[in-house]
């Protein structure tokens, strides 16, 4: 069973959608991981090339996918603000060996857990601290302090350490929100 067929079962429910919105700063790794979690018969169902932003959508059995990047398009924000409404679950991806930019991508964070079609929603949110392999790469644990996740007191999140490359800490991350979904999300 490949991970993704396992996220299916997100929410228990078979028949009806669960859209899982992927975000995180640019070259965080978020085509990666989806590239790692998607069975290959999974349709692209249309990557949205506007000026400057792209919205990729992937759609496979009752799950669907929006990902897109958070950073540099401050103008495009209300474009993928329009998703927040319909998602789910999110995953947020961070590249931790991009110490520079960990900064914005707590400012993104924030901005998203203050947003009115987030704040008040009990959406499980799932951080990958990605690039696990690389030298300059900080601990997961530096990670949520650098990002302040322990404030995150009126949602369901975890944290993995993940190699998207090798496909390390997926598992474990696809496992917490199946896990978490079934009680905490409600429709
Ligand atoms: N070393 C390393 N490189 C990664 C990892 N995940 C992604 N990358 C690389 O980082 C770059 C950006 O990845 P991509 O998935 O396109 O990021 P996105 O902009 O968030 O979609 C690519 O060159 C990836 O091969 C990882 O876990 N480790
Ligand atoms: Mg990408």
């Amino acid at each position: 069973m490949g991970l993704l067929d396992k996220l299916s079962g997100l929410l228990g429910l078979k028949k009806k959608e669960v859209h899982v919105l992927c975000l995180g700063l640019d070259n965080s790794g978020k085509t990666t991981i989806i590239n790692k979690l998607k069975p290959s018969n999974a349709q692209c169902q249309d990557i949205v090339p506007t000026i400057g932003f792209t919205i990729e959508k992937f759609k496979s059995s009752s799950l669907s996918f929006t990902v897109f990047d958070m950073s540099g398009q401050g103008r495009y924000r209300n474009l993928w603000e329009h998703y927040y409404k319909d998602g789910q679950a999110i995953i947020f991806v961070i590249d931790s060996s991009d110490k520079l930019r960990m900064v914005v991508a707590k400012e993104e964070l924030d901005t998203l857990l203050n947003h009115p079609d987030i704040k008040h929603r009990r959406i499980p949110i799932l951080f990958f601290a990605n690039k696990m392999d690389l030298r300059d790469a900080v601990t997961s644990v530096k990670v949520s302090q650098l990002l302040c996740l322990e404030s995150i007191k009126d949602k369901p999140w975890h944290i993995c350490a993940s190699d998207a490359i090798k496909g390390e800490g997926l598992q474990e991350g696809v496992d917490w929100l199946q896990g978490t979904s079934h009680t905490t999300v409600h429709l």
